[in-house]
């Protein structure tokens, strides 16, 4: 088994019973902690916190229930995400991780309220670490108007705006907003937690951009994938729907081309560190590529 999938295989059933358990004891009210719980719970991969916690790994930083905590703020922050991208006002999604959307299973005002009260526990659970305060501020940083929220805007104003198709630095900073802040910012508050020296931050924090910004595009191909019977001739939901990315700009071969330069430049930055798990992330990519 690969380092990735061994420590993926260790990690994930940790933070799912965190998640799990604190949500249920720390929120009063049951029913909005039931809300709450029905996304954070509904099978994401984890994908942020085991990003934090593999960039700890790779500093020789042992885990504990405190590092847990934070890694599990983290996933919080991005389900709020997920539900409110999924509202009528958004994406007007059914589905989101094979299950009803949240506000098709509770309603809009509950869905609203459960993605508003994760940002701030969120943010409480990363608050209560060391280094708190530069933690906070690189979360908050990454999931503002200068990060998601940001990117998420751009995305919005520019849905159906046929002068946008077309421009390679607007949706690469569309996307690097939307997606890439917040993977970065996993990366960046371990080396920060973990006290990494000046060299493993550019390092990591190179590693960081690289992925996040591979990770949309990986995102993207998945839909065309698992969704097309033949991949060439996908018609892809995205540029039905008017939307602007790196696959209706690029197509599909152009698309996996960039992942690929991606891998090669991502592993590059990862010489010279204790990388092995934090290489493995790049494994998720074969099935598209
Ligand atoms: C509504 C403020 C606000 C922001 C929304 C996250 C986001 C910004 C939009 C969701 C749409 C989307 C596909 C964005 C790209 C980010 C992304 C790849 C999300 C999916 O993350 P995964 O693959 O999902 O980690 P799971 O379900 O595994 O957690």
């Amino acid at each position: 088994m690969s380092a990735f999938k061994y420590f993926q295989e260790e990690w994930t059933p940790v933070i799912n019973q965190y998640l799990e358990e604190y949500l249920a004891s720390e929120v009063d009210d049951q029913k909005i902690s039931q809300i709450m719980a029905y996304s954070v719970m509904a099978g994401g991969k984890r994908l942020r916190p085991l990003l934090f916690l593999a960039t700890l790994n790779a500093l020789g930083k042992e885990i504990t229930t405190t590092e847990v905590r934070i890694a599990c703020g983290i996933e919080l922050i991005h389900t709020y995400s997920l539900i409110h991208d999924d509202l009528p006002a958004m994406d007007n999604d059914d589905y989101r991780r094979g299950k009803l959307t949240s506000h098709k299973k509770w309603g809009e005002a509950e869905a609203i309220l459960a993605g508003d009260a994760l940002l701030p526990m969120g943010i409480q659970w990363i608050a209560e670490g060391s280094n708190s305060a530069k933690l906070v501020a690189i979360i908050t940083q990454a999931v503002g108007p200068n990060g998601m929220v940001g990117g998420q805007y751009l995305d919005i104003d520019s849905t159906n705006n046929a002068s946008v198709a077309g421009d390679a630095k607007f949706i690469n900073r569309m996307e690097w907003l939307k997606t890439g802040c917040l993977i970065q910012a996993s990366v960046e508050m371990a080396a920060v937690y973990a006290k990494a020296s000046q060299v493993e931050q550019v390092k990591l924090v190179g590693f960081a951009k690289v992925f996040g910004r591979s990770y949309q595009i990986y995102d993207d191909l998945v839909d065309v994938v698992e969704t097309s019977e033949e991949a060439g001739k996908a018609t892809h939901k995205d540029q039905e729907e008017g939307k602007n990315n790196t696959l209706t700009l690029l197509g599909i071969d152009r698309s996996r081309q960039e992942l690929r330069d991606l891998i090669k430049q991502a592993q590059d930055d990862l010489h010279g560190l204790n990388g092995e798990v934090l290489a493995g992330f790049l494994a998720l990519y074969q099935k598209v590529l």
